[in-house]
């Protein structure tokens, strides 16, 4: 085919997977419900390729929760504890009362999260193609013959750490070639995004492999390496080496290879599936035209799954910007009229650029200085019991939300109810016994929502959802002019709940690369004016707390992981300037302001350092999860630190002697001055009923290990 993309949205244009799953979920539907709305949304996938003008519609790339997720299911790589389970599919995803979920982590550098495959020594992979090839059967019966995604060995593999077991993963795969040749499929995508990063000799020669042996099968459909993400650099020819028809390229993140890659087919990625901008034809037909193939299709950069799928249905944004705007259906149109090159657009101009001024000089004294004026100003207890932020975000404050964007609810009563919230979480954590309290963030809908809402440059969307994880979405803002803060955000509430208590209640911000990496941003500046931008603004905001006799503030940074660049020769660079966007938003703080700073990843280790560049007073961790080792990494910073004392990511309330053995096993570590006690990350998605019985035995534990200090 002349033009095809390498995969769609599926969540549902209004989110209808979201509804169906969540209702199954909950018991107030069947799985047959469930499975009519999936097949509902492919249909209606299929149907507007179809009409747009698609030649090569893919299938399989819907997904009831995750596409890895299907591909060990596709492999029979379910551990036997599921097997039992009522769903055990739904066990893998969510778990079960009696059984923890599989572990979750983010897909490459984005904001999509998918399931790791656990293969373990008593995996043993078993073909279960019935998912495949019932989404070819389908299609076909709506008069659509499909191309079949599935994620290739490699990456497989290495995302379940198994590599080693490449012999009888491939004996799989084999099995499904020929079962999918026997069904008359012409051709197969597997996805191997992995061969984008940084690969070892013997991951190369993995590569090869997989490929000539898959190549060398006498009943199988043409076989298509989807890459996407980056650049395939030494990949490349290894792949070229081996018999595969077609090989996918990422050219918009990725440069054309100079490689002749005769004989092969080029699927060239030149509309992105990572950003909401139309796209310059220009450029696309200048890449397309440098190929060097035998025969090119025009694609997208990768999976549309990373994009909302209509920008004809944001009826509220500005028309200038509207119309420089491309989501997933503008996108296949894009891809349909570049591989008819009737392409006639031109690229409208972008807003004028004004670059971050020089950086700020740092505004901060040493570590020991500041402790020294915080500790005079702030006089808590030894072990200061603080949470990370968030508390439950009810219901009502949800409907309540709804009702001000339909008109409903004026502005003034939800604002009240925002107080009466604020006033009842303050209050709580009084009555508790905390030494540190928050506001809850009952305004946010989001943490980075909420501040594109209130900055200049950023559009936000009424129904550009994309899929996170699971049936959980966000909407990313649209970062399209130069970022200002016309007035202060969040000073309004810090300083209300303030008013309420003696204690120091803590300001909450996002910080620069999070609200960066959880938006779509504008592509002709560089990321990192980009976050500049975004950090004078944040350090605007922390100017205004303090200057409204806030104490500490919070500057968040979850996604500094997220972005850190595939290829570990980029790596450094990004680091050092992620760092400088952190302090920049942070240095105009003065010694006597606590900064504090909280992590949620269990995978850290690679970016420790910059998080000891950050240079926060107080660092408050998830680590009741990724247990000593991680505390172990960061003793050596030398400053505050809030290793989590227990997991609220479960519905489980800690008992107070659970809370203080893991206490003791923190200062057991670190230094006691240094011991912060907190959970482990926000509460928002616990219920009032559990933090509350939670909380109190955090306190009682931390009063036991304080009564023995002093002792
Ligand atoms: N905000 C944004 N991105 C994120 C997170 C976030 N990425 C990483 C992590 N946190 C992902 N986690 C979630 C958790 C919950 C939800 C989305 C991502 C969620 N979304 C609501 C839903 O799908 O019903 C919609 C929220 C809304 O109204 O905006 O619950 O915190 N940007
Ligand atoms: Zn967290």
């Amino acid at each position: 085919p002349k033009s095809t993309v390498l995969g769609y949205p599926r969540i549902g244009p209004r989110r209808e997977l979201k509804r169906a799953l969540e209702s199954y979920w909950d018991g107030r539907s069947s799985r047959a419900e469930l499975e009519r709305t999936g097949a509902e949304l492919r249909e209606r996938t299929w149907r507007d390729l179809a009409r747009l003008g698609l030649e090569g519609l893919p299938s399989n790339t819907f997904s009831l929760y995750d596409q890895v997720l299907d591909t060990a299911v596709l492999l029979g790589a379910v551990p036997s504890r599921y097997r039992d389970a009522d769903d055990p599919y739904f066990a893998m995803a969510r778990g079960t009362d009696g059984l923890a979920p599989l572990r979750m982590t983010k897909w490459f550098d984005t904001n999509y999260h998918y399931i790791v495959p656990e293969i373990g020594p008593d995996t043993v992979f078993k073909l279960d193609a019935a998912k495949p090839l019932a989404e070819v059967r389908e299609a076909r019966a709506l008069g659509h013959e499909t191309r079949p995604v599935v994620v290739g060995p490699v990456t497989f593999l290495l995302l379940g750490s198994a590599l080693d077991r490449l012999e009888e993963a491939l004996a799989c795969y084999a099995e499904l070639l020929a079962a999918l040749a026997a069904e008359g499929v012409a051709w197969v995508q597997l996805d191997e995004p992995a061969l984008v990063g940084d690969r070892t000799p013997e991951e190369l020669a993995a590569v090869r492999t997989a490929y000539d042996r898959l190549g060398a099968l006498s009943e199988r459909p043409g076989l298509f390496v989807a890459s996407y993400f980056g650049d395939l650099g030494e990949s490349l020819p290894v792949l070229a080496g081996t018999p595969v028809e077609a090989i996918g390229i990422d050219l918009v993140r990725g440069a054309v290879p100079a490689a002749d890659l005769t004989g092969k087919t080029v699927v060239a990625g030149v509309v992105s599936g990572r950003d909401v901008w139309r796209t310059s034809p220009e450029r696309a037909l200048a890449a397309l035209a440098s190929v060097r193939a035998s025969r090119v299709t025009v694609s997208t950069s990768c999976s549309l799954q990373h994009v909302p799928y209509d920008v004809s249905a944001e009826s509220d944004l500005d028309p200038a910007l509207r119309e420089r705007l491309a989501f997933a259906e503008q996108k296949v149109a894009e891809v349909v009229a570049l591989a008819a090159t009737g392409f006639h657009g031109t690229a409208p101009a972008r807003p004028s650029v004004a670059l971050a001024g020089p950086v700020p000089a740092e505004g901060r004294g040493p570590y020991a200085v500041r402790a020294a004026a915080q500790a005079e100003h702030l006089r808590l207890p030894p072990l200061p019991i603080t949470t990370i932020g968030s508390f439950p975000q009810t219901g009502e404050l949800r409907a309540a939300r709804a009702a001000v964007t339909a008109g409903t609810l004026s502005r003034a009563d939800y604002e009240r109810r925002v107080e009466a919230e604020i006033e009842h979480v303050i209050r709580l954590q009084e009555r508790l016994g905390l030494d540190v309290l928050v506001h809850g963030e009952p305004e946010r809908n989001d943490m980075v929502q909420y501040f594109a809402e209130h900055l200049d440059g950023f559009a936000v969307t009424k129904n550009g959802w994309v899929q996170s994880y699971g049936s959980r979405c966000t909407r990313p803002p649209i970062l399209h002019g130069d970022v200002g803060r016309p007035e202060p955000i969040t000073v309004r509430w810090a300083t209300y709940a303030q008013s309420l208590t003696d204690k120091p209640v803590k300001g909450m911000l996002t910080g620069p690369v999070t609200i960066v990496a959880w938006s779509f941003v504008r592509d002709d500046l560089p990321l990192r004016d980009v976050v500049f931008q975004v950090a004078d603004a944040v350090r605007d905001e922390v100017r205004d707390l303090e200057a409204a006799g806030v104490s500490i503030i919070q500057v968040d940074e979850p996604a500094l992981r997220e972005l850190l660049p595939l290829r570990r020769a980029a790596q450094a660079d990004y680091l050092e300037w992620a760092v400088a966007a952190y302090r920049r938003a942070t240095s105009g703080a003065s010694d006597r302001t606590q900064i504090h700073t909280h992590l949620c990843y269990s995978d850290a280790d690679q970016i420790l350092a910059a998080i000891d560049g950050l240079d926060a007073d107080v660092t408050t961790i998830e680590s009741a999860r990724s247990g000593a080792r991680i505390l172990g990494a960061v003793s050596s910073f030398g400053r505050g630190l809030g290793p989590g004392v227990y997991d609220i990511h479960s519905p489980r309330v800690p008992g107070a002697g659970e809370v203080e053995e893991s206490l003791r096993g923190i200062v057991g570590v670190l230094p006691v001055e240094r011991v912060w006690v907190n959970p482990d990350c926000g509460l928002k998605t616990r219920t009032y009923e559990e933090v509350e019985a939670s909380l109190t035995n955090v306190v009682t534990a931390t009063r036991r290990l304080r009564a023995g200090l002093q002792a």
